[in-house]
């Protein structure tokens, strides 16, 4: 509808209209259903109508729900064929419904992704440089709080115990942890190292609380510890650590308006993938929900961040085959391409790679290659794994979360069933994925892509397959949860999922719903 259209619409009624509010008709996404709206509502005393006699609020809460929104054929479940049919057809915007976004820029900043950024090729040097760098960073943060000296002065300081002046008894270090180990007591011995060597230090049974931080360690994770040395000055007894930890207070945040809807794990191609949830979920995107509820929050969406594994894709763990419905991983692609589309375009979309996905496993992973995403539409930008990307002034870190499995295994009191106790873990001691040589293959990068080196105000986390919302200090903890039912291969390894729920968040307050899809 241009201008003349909505002035003529006015006119035939015998209604006047202000250019303001002729503007304001023009630029609405449905500016036809907005003039019936207001000609049906209209005060009858009013002789010009301007824009203050444009209710856009009420108009936009009007929601006229598409009873028949979906048909499932079943050809989709009816098991493994390479060659699929592609049945579910995203219902148009019912009619009356409004987002509140269709008109408003949804921006996004790529601030950190290696994508064209990869320079390593795996020798020696490399790793001497990404560790440093994570040295470097994390020393800094820490430094902030404690005055530390090298380690290789306690060296030169050796058998001179630091007790010659006042203060001098107590010293600090910051270093990597290299190697932990009980003694026969049960005390803990720590090897830490920093660019000019490396030391003991010991924890004791008895420092209860030492005793319980020090429990969370994992290997090269960078920390700060105080203490007094022992009379041969071969050991620090520690007083005090010191973690990178989070300020206590943040900066304030940006705030803007809105809401970004968070997922993960969508694994299409396996058979265990929830496809009518998920159609129920694209549903809901496009505003076809008879819940009033769902209705308003869908309007308010300008966001869908996917953290990793939007495909089962093929040959990631054993027997896979035998639990795929879509055999190519290009078919698998392509069915998500066709989904994606279906999602109003208004909705800006970011997806990064899991370890199920197309790309190098070693992490940090690139985005996806062209070949895969050309199958996608304009409102789908790429990064990378891990990311951080500012969502309108919202900073959030996207990353897979496929270090929660070492993370699971070393530390008491983090499991599968509690994602976001890992998530704290990596706050603390601000860094993704510290351990070297376990699950996660860590490409040695020139920069330590993993630091959580300025503080987000969202981490955006999945892999697990479980929904967790937790807030630590200032920063909101998510994990996406997943599409995708137990596997058999889950079953065996005691993953129990719970998937098919959102989180939602609105983008001004940060407070999460989660909205479930599976009933
Ligand atoms: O991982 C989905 C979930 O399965 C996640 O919680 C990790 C878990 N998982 C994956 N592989 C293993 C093995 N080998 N042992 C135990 N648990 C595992 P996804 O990567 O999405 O398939
Ligand atoms: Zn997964
Ligand atoms: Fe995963």
């Amino acid at each position: 509808m241009n201008e003349i259209d909505v002035l003529t619409a006015f006119i035939e009624e015998g209604y006047q209209i202000s250019p303001e509010a002729v503007d304001l008709i023009c630029s609405h996404c449905s500016p036809k259903e907005l003039v019936a709206y207001v000609l049906e509502n209209i005060d009858l005393s009013v002789l010009v109508i301007d824009v203050e006699h444009i209710d856009l609020e009420s108009f936009s809460s009007l929601t006229h729900v598409n009873e028949e929104s979906f048909h499932l054929s079943d050809e989709l479940t009816s098991g493994a064929d390479s060659s699929y049919e592609h049945s579910y057809q995203a219902p148009s915007m019912p009619e009356g419904f409004q987002s509140n976004y269709c008109n408003v820029e949804s921006p996004i900043a790529i601030l950190s992704d290696i994508t064209d950024n990869s320079t390593c090729v795996g020798e020696y040097m490399e790793f001497v440089q990404f560790f440093r760098n994570r040295y470097t960073r994390l020393s800094d943060i820490i430094r902030s709080r404690i005055t530390a000296r090298p380690i290789e002065s306690l060296k030169k300081g050796k058998g001179t115990n630091f007790r010659g002046s006042k203060d001098a008894s107590e010293i600090s270090i910051i270093g990597m942890i290299s190697d932990m180990k009980s003694t026969s007591n049960g005390h803990k011995i720590i090897e830490v190292e920093d660019p000019t060597g490396s030391f003991s230090v010991l924890i004791r049974m008895a420092d209860k609380e030492l005793f319980e931080q020090a429990s969370h360690f994992v290997l090269d994770e960078v920390v700060g510890f105080t203490g007094n040395l022992t009379n041969d000055g071969n050991l620090m007894i520690v007083q005090k650590i010191t973690l990178p930890d989070l300020p206590a207070v943040n900066p304030k945040r940006t705030k803007t308006s809105g809401k970004a809807v968070l997922t993960s794990d969508i694994h299409i191609g396996s058979n265990t993938f929830l496809e009518e949830p998920w159609e129920r979920f694209l549903d809901f995107l496009n505003g076809d929900t008879d819940n009033e509820a769902l209705a308003a929050i869908s309007k308010e969406i300008r966001y869908l961040l996917v953290a990793g594994d939007l495909v089962d894709g093929v040959g990631i763990y054993p027997g896979q085959d035998e639990e795929l419905s879509i055999l190519d991983v290009y078919d698998q692609y392509k069915k998500a391409g066709e989904y994606f589309s279906m999602i109003p375009k208004h909705i800006k979309i970011i997806i990064s790679p899991g370890n199920h996905d197309a790309v190098r496993q070693a992490e940090p992973q690139p985005r996806l290659p062209e070949s895969i995403r050309d199958y996608f539409p304009e409102n789908v930008t790429f990064v990378g794994n891990p990311s951080i990307v500012d969502l309108d002034g919202v900073k959030v870190m996207l990353y897979h979360g496929r270090s929660i499995d070492d993370l699971v295994a070393a530390v008491p009191g983090v499991s599968y069933a509690d994602p976001t106790k890992a998530m704290v873990e990596m706050m603390k001691f601000r860094h993704l994925s510290p351990i070297y040589g376990s699950r996660v293959s860590i490409a040695p990068e020139k920069k330590d892509y993993f630091v959580i080196g300025n503080v987000p105000d969202i981490l955006h986390c999945g892999h697990v397959h479980t929904v967790g919302v937790e807030w630590y200090k200032n920063v909101l903890l998510i994990n996406s949860g997943t599409w995708q039912d137990q596997t058999e291969f889950q079953k065996r390894v005691n993953v129990v999922p719970t998937p098919a729920q959102v989180p939602v968040v609105d983008l001004e307050t940060l407070k999460t719903t989660i909205l479930k899809f599976n009933e």
